[in-house]
């Protein structure tokens, strides 16, 4: 395969960069007035507006053409029918099929996988409903981290309207004892169901918390207080969880794409099963609509290549995710673990070194807190900040004129910085033609969340394809890992020991032995 960037596809659009860069939002739209109808694409109820990006619709076709040429097409259906493309971990990538209808058929390793899926499922819907009707539980603790962590967090916000009031939900991650400490300290242990969610059951965090809170249960029987969510029945046994209270998932299954698995059974005890497989159809709304549709009107694969055009050819560094709901405040976070573990690489899949830049940084804040602080810099600044905004047409708690003013300012902002201000003042003019999309939906549900999550892991999907990265491994969180592992017994010897670490290290591991 030849190297990207020695591509005909991706040369032409390094030529076609150099004459439309300049090109102002103001002139193209001056030019058609049709542009912010035309630029639009919907599926399923999810509305993309991307006519404020800078791109003409020859840019559309040279990008289309580069999917094309890097074989997406092809590259999705591999991944849907359960291939290893995850290359250095030699495992399928198959979260769709956590969300696939029971009549679906998903072979790995010559075993159809999606009787089990729903196997799983349908146990999780008997333990929640159990759990809810309980009226002895009153509290529910997540432990688990990264891929354990951020989407049963981030789905619990997002869903925090329909779930269940008189239950308490927490989210441990930190190893740092004050995340345990805090989400404990006003709950009491008869009343607190912990959910011990690690696909390993060996990461150093998860274990550290989950032994803690088997210590804070004191006497009380592990089986009533305690279940697990993992692929591994071994340590779960060990650590002393009966398997009969342990719901499994699948090494095809990442932990970033792990919400909709059994990591995400704090979500469905929150929602109930009826809305978390409502979100599971909204998750395949969106599977079908990437498989199916033609690139120019595919959502995912229009913003992963929006992406690409920002990232690799303008040099822009980071993407501001802007929700305008205060439910998906902790969507950047998730999208931030999504996006930037998955393509945060340098080395191709065949493991050379990219001559290119590859994945963006991800960050935000819900709309109209950010206006207040950090928009000074994407209208004014000296950086490009492609901007995704998110906004729905209906409040899910409608008071007085507090929505339209809400929704009157995401629209403001995506106008502002497309067109800008011109003053005679330097210090009092907007440039403009800073970029956007608008994802704009009638109303946050679960079905819609599950359209959210899924379109933005098919960017992620469809920009890997294009940089050519194994988007599914996360090698570069281990060197760290293993570090730390050393330092520990470093810490903790009562008598100096002998460090070998640079110069720094070293003074601050004895500094810390000093005052600890
Ligand atoms: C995600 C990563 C990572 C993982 C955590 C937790 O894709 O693999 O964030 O989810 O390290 O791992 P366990 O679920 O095994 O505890």
């Amino acid at each position: 395969m030849p190297n990207l960037t020695q591509r005909a596809t991706w040369q032409a659009l390094t030529a076609h960069y150099r004459q439309v860069k300049d090109l102002h939002l103001r002139q193209l739209f001056a030019d058609d007035s049709k542009r912010g109808e035309r630029l639009a694409v919907e599926a399923g109820g999810l509305y993309l507006d991307y006519s404020k990006n800078r791109v003409t619709d020859e840019t559309i076709r040279l990008l289309v053409a580069l999917a094309e040429d890097c074989q997406l097409r092809d590259r999705i259906e591999v991944m849907f029918r359960g291939d290893k493309i995850n290359l250095t971990e030699n495992r399928a990538v198959l979260h769709t099929a956590l969300r696939a209808p029971q009549t679906a058929s998903v072979i790995v390793d010559g075993k159809n996988v999606v009787p089990e899926v729903h196997a799983v499922l349908d146990r999780m819907a008997e333990f929640s409903n159990r759990i809810r009707a309980d009226k002895r539980i009153k509290n529910i603790v997540n432990i688990g981290i990264g891929g354990s962590d951020l989407g049963p967090v981030m789905a619990y916000e997002a869903l925090r309207y329909y779930s269940q009031r008189n239950l308490t939900f927490r989210f441990v991650a930190n190893v740092d004892g004050t995340d345990f400490a805090e989400a404990t300290h006003d709950l009491i242990p008869a009343e607190t169901l912990f959910i011990v969610a690690s696909k390993t059951f060996t990461t150093q965090e998860t274990m550290t918390n989950a032994l803690t809170a088997r210590q804070w249960i004191g006497n009380l029987p592990v089986h009533e207080h305690f279940v697990a969510i993992s692929t591994n029945e071994t340590e779960v046994k060990k650590f002393g969880i009966d398997p009969k209270n342990m719901f499994g998932f699948w090494d095809w299954v990442g932990g970033r794409y792990s919400m909709d698995s059994a990591i995400g059974l704090s979500t469905m005890i929150a929602i109930g099963p009826e809305n978390f497989r409502a979100m599971l159809a909204g998750f395949h709304a969106m599977d079908e609509h990437y498989r199916t549709t033609p690139f120019e009107k595919n959502l995912p694969a229009l913003m992963g290549l929006l992406g690409v055009w920002y990232t690799s050819f303008f040099g822009a560094e980071t993407v501001a995710v802007l929700p305008y709901d205060q439910y998906l405040k902790r969507f950047p976070a998730y999208l931030q673990q999504l996006t930037m573990e998955s393509n945060g690489k340098s080395v191709t899949l065949d493991g050379k070194r990219v001559d290119y830049q590859t994945g963006a940084i991800y960050w935000g804040e819900p709309g109209t807190n950010g206006q207040h602080s950090f928009y000074q810099l994407i209208h004014q600044g000296t950086k490009l900040i492609p901007c995704d905004f998110i906004g729905f047409a209906k409040s899910l708690n409608p008071t007085g004129a507090h929505h339209d003013l809400l929704m009157a300012n995401l629209f403001a902002q995506s106008e502002a910085l497309a067109f800008g201000k011109i003053a005679d003042e330097p210090h009092r003019t907007f440039d403009g033609n800073r970029p956007s999309n608008t994802l704009l939906a009638e109303r946050l549900t679960p079905e819609m969340l599950g359209k959210l999550v899924a379109l933005y892991e098919h960017v992620v999907f469809t920009q890997g394809v294009i940089w050519n990265v194994g988007t599914f491994d996360q090698w570069g969180v281990q060197l760290g890992k293993v570090l730390a592992q050393q330092i520990v017994p470093e810490l903790e010897a009562s008598t100096e020991p002998t460090l070998r670490h640079d110069s720094s290290t070293n003074t601050l591991i004895r500094r810390y032995r000093q005052c600890r």
